[in-house]
């Protein structure tokens, strides 16, 4: 066995490892990054498109911003489309922010430009991984790669490998207490080549289910269907999806989305999830290995970033002073804002699916709240301010 020493051992090259081993980079602190994907999977794999305000401030101000400045479409607000009737709303107007819309996956490609310009160790495709010790002051993360078993000694882990990962479950089950609620529908994404027929993102509830319009670029679409989360893709043909797409997002002012070849489907299920607290003794959990919430907040990412920026003032603060008072605080640092996004992306699943409760009040009452929150400054503000997302302190 060969075995490696480090200061933190950081499990998953996703947004929030990656991020964090920068972070860490920066106040000069040692981590090996581990992966069990190849890296083009993990540049490809396709996700998130909305950064919040304070999300591109992290990103610029530690280093890894410039192409984001130069590429991502800043937005001032969105629309939200019901029954046909579009309405604008001016996020900037209303809250003096507004949001950047840059493919995580490019996110993920300039994070790790920046790691390897550091120099420091990031592992793709490693295999078997898992953490030990983690009571004790030396947590060790082992793994294969190429047939070799090696070993990192840490001062600590963190957790950074997604929901399906393993740090969350080597935490004792009475040492974790689990939120969650599993959605009974879920998204059929698509990737078009297509101009962008709107400059702003239109969310849309239509009596078939809601639907989304966004984008990666001036010709590239990115568009979302509510369907079954168990839809068999086989069943839709780029036909059906497009005659579902304009049925749900055509509005009655002449708007619908420009339609083009399609070279990426896939569904996502819907789940918000928190694991709280999100550390045990030496290891701690950030990003999608603590917290899920469903993507109509369009939430995930940035709260993996607002995480890891709390992480690494805490062991920036270990390291300098001794001290782990932020440590010891992580959990409860991250949880207030894990839950305010939590009840936001709950909220706003609810008001824009077509939920099948058995009982016609139910969708009457989520009509009229829609109706309100188009009508009222107040109401529309309230969405606003969560959607661009509160500072990052
Ligand atoms: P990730 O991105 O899942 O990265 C975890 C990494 O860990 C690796 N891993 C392991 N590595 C080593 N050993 C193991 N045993 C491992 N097990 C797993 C994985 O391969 C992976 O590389 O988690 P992270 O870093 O916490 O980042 C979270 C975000 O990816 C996620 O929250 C967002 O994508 C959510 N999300 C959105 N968030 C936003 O902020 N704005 C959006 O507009 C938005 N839209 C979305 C979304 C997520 C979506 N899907 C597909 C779930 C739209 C969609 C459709
Ligand atoms: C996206 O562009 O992928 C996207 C945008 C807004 C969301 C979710 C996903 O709420």
């Amino acid at each position: 066995m060969k075995s490696v020493r480090t200061q933190v051992g950081i499990v998953g090259a996703g947004p929030a490892g990656l991020m964090l081993g920068q972070l860490l980079h920066l106040a000069g602190i040692d981590s090996d990054i581990v992966e069990n994907r190849a890296q083009d999977y993990v540049v490809e794999r396709v996700r998130a498109g909305v950064l919040e305000q304070g999300t591109v401030d992290l990103l610029v101000e530690n280093g890894v911003g410039s192409r984001l400045q130069r590429e991502g479409l800043f937005h001032d607000g969105i629309y939200i489309n019901v029954l046909g009737n579009r309405r604008h709303i001016d996020m900037t107007a209303l809250t003096g922010r507004g949001i950047t819309v840059y493919g995580q996956n490019e996110v993920v490609k300039d994070l790790i430009a920046a790691r390897s310009e550091a120099g420091r160790p990031l592992l793709f495709e490693v295999a078997d991984v898992s953490v030990h010790d983690l009571d004790s002051k030396q947590p060790k993360i082992t793994f294969t790669k190429d047939g070799e078993t090696y070993e990192v000694q840490c001062d600590f882990i963190a957790g950074c490998d997604g929901f399906h990962g393993i740090c969350r479950p080597a935490i004792p089950q009475n040492q974790i207490r689990i939120y969650e609620r599993v959605y009974p529908f879920a998204w059929l994404g698509i990737l078009a080549e297509a101009p962008p027929s709107s400059p702003e993102l239109v969310y849309s509830l239509h009596h078939h289910g809601f639907a989304l319009f966004s984008m990666r670029s001036n010709t590239v679409t990115r568009l979302y269907l509510q369907c079954a989360p168990d839809e068999d893709l086989t069943e839709w043909s780029d036909d059906r999806i497009w005659e579902e797409l304009l049925t749900r997002l055509a509005s009655t002012d002449g708007w619908k989305p420009n339609v083009g070849p399609i070279f990426q489907k896939g569904v996502t299920g819907m789940r918000s999830f928190v694991a709280e607290p999100m550390s045990y003794q030496r290891m701690f959990l950030a990003g999608d290995a603590a917290h899920i919430v469903p993507p109509t907040g369009a939430k995930g990412l940035n709260l993996a970033i607002a995480d890891v920026w709390r992480l690494s003032r805490a062991f920036a603060d270990y390291y300098q002073s001794g001290r782990e008072e932020l440590l010891n605080r992580y959990s409860d640092d991250c949880l207030g804002r894990v839950w305010r996004a939590q009840r936001f992306s709950w909220w706003m699943t609810s008001m824009l699916h077509k939920q099948d409760t058995g009982n016609p009040f139910d969708y009457r009452r989520q009509l009229a709240e829609l109706d309100y929150m188009m009508n009222s400054r107040a109401a529309m503000t309230s969405l606003a301010e969560n959607y661009v997302g509160f500072p990052i302190d």
